[in-house]
């Protein structure tokens, strides 16, 4: 049977706060700040929890080894010569955010019923582009029955950021959907990160009927607000599209063509004049989890606790769910150290759409490997990670370490870090 599964990037004992992302208004704000890797880690897993609790199907995606030696050595240099900047790029714990990790397109939507996943290039920022090997060993292993099809990146220069620029609406997870990409053309002083030619030809890879398949672009106004992509600014879920009203830059005509390929959309749109752009973004409203509950509940949104401490927001929520609408419930949770680097509860998953027998058993979880996982978290991950302590040898001798022991426990060890 096809289920919605949720693959959760396990925040890596390398997590700390360089500010890398130009245009992340989170991650820049927080640099040079003392990250809590072990806390992080935790925060990722009792989300997890959570989603189990509410009888979710849930994945895992592993952090990648770090510092990535093989691509300072493309650079031609190591961790100990390398400058501090060349240093942080290589270390980065950025493979956590699982919803840039690919764009999938389930079997329901494709030509030959199979899934498509392609890697995401993360081209734009240095630290994030040489994640994609790594993510590609993942998804290899994990979805190698014929069911999927896996393929590469785009190539340079057309940046791709994955699932986190990508929304599916259908009527239910198992019918045919509608995909709408959104690129980005123009962000004020800030990046556009996903290229609309890596969006197109996405859809052409996974074999997308046109008519259900539309192009929609970003608007500036969110891009220079800090909305880097687009699951900042809105969240799809079967039926529902939840977005804010200056989330694209053609609104009417975008709604118009999703009317048309879905005539049974909602547009749950939140307006300027109740949430500003700027407290949309500061509290990751729209960085939510819209999920459907098993057993006929409707649907909720997993929030982070920044959206609940924003008056506007919460307030705005609390009339959304008191209303008749699809979104009944809404459930709160603390990503508080991710969200210091710009990622949200949505930025940590990726979405998909898929029999889990077909998947490989090492990359879903139960309760009782999730404590296996925190057993290693609390054993080997750092408590804290100082901007200055990044060149220490110690230190990187725990970051990897800790690496290999989560590989040990997962019984992964040789098959994803290369
Ligand atoms: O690419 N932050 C990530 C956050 C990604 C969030 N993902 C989604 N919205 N789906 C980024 O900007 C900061 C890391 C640092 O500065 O060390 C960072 O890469």
């Amino acid at each position: 049977m096809l289920r919605e599964i949720n693959f959760d990037g396990i925040i890596g004992p390398s997590h700390n706060y360089a500010g890398l992302s130009h245009g992340n208004l989170a991650a820049t704000r927080n640099a040079g700040g003392t990250s809590a890797p072990k806390a992080a880690a935790l925060q990722g897993l009792a989300k997890m929890r959570a989603n189990l609790a509410l009888g979710l199907v849930q994945g895992i995606l592993l952090p990648h080894r770090r510092p990535d030696h093989g691509w300072l050595a493309t650079l031609a240099t190591d961790y100990a010569s390398a400058p501090a900047h060349l240093q942080a790029q290589a270390l980065s714990a950025s493979a956590m955010w699982a919803a840039n990790a690919a764009t999938v397109s389930p079997a329901p939507d494709t030509a030959d019923g199979r899934c498509y996943l392609t890697v995401a290039n993360l081209v734009t920022m240095p630290h994030r582009s040489h994640e994609w090997p790594q993510t590609l060993a993942q998804l290899r292993l994990a979805f190698a029955d014929p069911a999927f099809v896996v393929h590469g990146p785009i190539p340079a220069p057309f940046g791709d950021e994955g699932a986190a620029n990508h929304m599916r609406l259908a009527p239910a997870h198992d019918t045919p959907g509608v995909e709408v990409f959104v690129y980005g053309e123009r962000g004020g002083p800030f990046p556009a990160r996903q290229h609309r030619q890596a969006s197109t030809s996405i859809a052409g890879h996974h074999r997308l009927s046109p008519r259900a398949t539309i192009f929609a672009q970003q608007s500036e106004a969110a891009i220079a607000a800090g909305a880097f992509h687009n699951d900042v600014v809105a969240v799809a879920n079967e039926s529902v599209l939840f977005a804010h009203e200056q989330a694209f830059e053609h609104r009417e005509q975008f709604h118009a063509e999703l009317r048309a390929a879905l005539p049974a959309v909602e547009i749950v749109e939140v307006p300027a004049a109740r949430v500003s752009l700027a407290d949309a973004i500061a509290s990751y409203l729209f960085n939510a989890q819209l999920v459907t509950l098993p057993g006929g509940g409707g649907m909720a949104l997993i929030l982070p606790t920044e959206a609940r401490d924003t008056p506007a927001v919460w307030g705005w929520l609390q009339e959304l769910v008191a209303g008749n609408g699809p979104i009944r419930r809404l459930e709160v949770v603390d990503v508080r150290e991710s969200m210091a680097n710009g990622g949200g509860p949505a930025c940590l998953r990726l979405r998909v759409v898929a029999d889990p027998a077909t998947i490989d058993p090492r990359f879903l979880v139960d309760e009782a490997k999730l404590a296996a996982i925190e057993a290693v978290v609390r054993d080997h991950w750092p408590e804290h990670i100082a901007p200055d302590a990044i060149g220490d040898p110690a230190l990187i001798a725990t970051i990897e370490r800790g690496h290999r022991a989560l590989l040990e426990a997962l019984d992964l060890v040789g098959l994803i870090d290369n």
